[in-house]
């Protein structure tokens, strides 16, 4: 189905405070096919570097390799059926994964319960005997975008895939909790510990991951052993890890030990300075406020994420797009840097309020440079924004002008 390029809601085209100018369609008269082939040629990547040995099992050819503990899917590596296969998931650790020894046999793994009216220690054979919800959700690393804010905040200089949708299966947190008596009066925060071990003569505080959440975040959280129907790799936090649906990836605590209902937020560096939104330059403390709770957020992710140049005619504009907290209402495309735009239509099934969506829009392209945009809009009605709020750490980028694809065509 093809749509016709004029806006949606022309009246809304008026309320758009667009900074770059679109360039309409029709002009360029000076690049001829030939630019096709040229421009894909100069697009050859440098030697790619290998899969570190503890995901070996990954696929080279979806992943782009930024450190062993940082590796993020490709633009064109997404697909078009929802979920994102373990094979092309991201990865991000903030510690070295813990030996594999630990999934060796995987019921025995133990996780201590504290903050409780009756504090204790479960195995995963237990908590498998305890409760089961399987949630589909967008895990996202707080800094995917960081790489696309126009000043570059340090750290991994992330595109859009430090990020996938995973179908977590497990036992609710709050079965757990009502097993042990409910939550010990006046605690205010969920806390989840990491089960690395932290390298001798650090200070445990400064490197372990350690992450807590507000109180409400224990109603959809899970104490997951299953990823998109197998046992959770290692790498993605195997035997057991916490999943807090619609928060950050830095708070879905992998290889859990210890979750703990608790008066404070813990001490770690990774809360107390890190993962905070403080103004650039400034350096995050608990004045900031916390990465947790993810915004409505989308990008175009097809054609042309890497080449940028895309033959003349009839073209499908592929994307995701996700709520957040929120789920997801619509979404919207533009072919003209946001100048106008058009209802994108949803492809396949909804997965619920925390997974993403896929989204198509057919149009006819003349020659000519676009920049093609989406944005997502939840069901309270918030409007993915155009630009994000800069932070030191490069966080929570949901900019759609900053997602924008700068498309030639040919
Ligand atoms: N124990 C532990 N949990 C962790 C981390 C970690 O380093 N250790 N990294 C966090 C961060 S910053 C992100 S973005 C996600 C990454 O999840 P993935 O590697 O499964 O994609 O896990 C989070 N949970
Ligand atoms: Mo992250």
């Amino acid at each position: 189905m093809t749509k016709q390029l004029k806006p949606s809601n022309p009246s809304r085209r008026h309320l758009l405070t667009g900074g770059a100018v679109a360039l309409a369609a029709g002009g360029m008269a000076g690049i001829s096919k030939s630019a096709l082939a040229q421009a894909a040629a100069s697009v050859v990547p440098a030697a790619a570097k290998p899969l570190p040995a503890y995901v070996a099992w990954k696929d080279p050819t979806a992943m782009i390799v930024h450190t062993s503990s940082t590796l993020e899917t490709k633009r064109s590596a997404f697909g078009t059926s929802v979920i994102t296969p373990a094979e092309q998931l991201y990865i991000r650790n903030n510690l070295p994964a813990p030996d594999a020894s630990i999934i060796a046999d995987r019921d025995a793994w133990e996780v201590q319960i504290e903050g409780v009216k009756n504090p204790r220690n479960f195995n995963l054979k237990q908590l498998k005997g305890m409760g089961l919800e399987t949630t589909a959700m967008v895990l996202q690393c707080s800094g995917n975008g960081r790489g696309l804010f126009p000043t570059k905040a340090s750290g991994t200089a992330w595109a859009v895939g430090a990020a996938g949708c995973v179908v977590w299966s497990g036992v609710p947190v709050r079965d757990v909790v009502a097993a042990l008596g409910g939550v010990a009066d006046g605690m205010v925060y969920m806390t989840g510990t990491g089960g690395e071990k932290i390298p001798e003569g650090l200070d445990p505080k400064s490197v372990m991951v350690e992450r807590s959440v507000p109180l409400k975040a224990m109603g959809d959280a899970l104490l997951a052993w299953e990823m998109n129907g197998a046992p959770i790799p290692l790498a993605h936090g195997g035997p057991l890890r916490l999943i807090v649906p619609g928060y950050a990836g830095v708070n879905n605590v992998k290889y859990i030990k210890r979750l703990a209902f608790t008066l404070a937020q813990t001490e770690a560096a990774i809360q107390k300075t890190g993962y905070r939104l403080s103004p650039p330059g400034q350096k995050g403390d608990p004045s900031h406020p916390a990465v947790w709770e993810m915004a409505a957020k989308s990008w175009i992710n097809s054609p042309a994420p890497d080449a940028g140049v895309v033959p003349a005619g009839m073209s499908l504009i592929k994307g995701v797009a996700f709520g957040g907290m929120q789920a997801l209402k619509a979404v919207e495309v533009s072919i003209d840097g946001g100048a106008s735009w058009l209802a994108a239509k949803f492809v396949g099934p909804d997965l619920g309020r925390y997974a993403w969506r896929q989204f198509v829009l057919s149009v006819k392209l003349a020659p000519g440079n676009y920049t093609i945009a989406s944005r997502a809009i939840d069901v309270l009605g918030n409007l993915q924004s155009e630009v994000s709020m800069e932070n030191t750490g490069g966080y929570n980028n949901t900019s759609w002008r900053d997602h924008a694809l700068k498309i030639s065509v040919v």
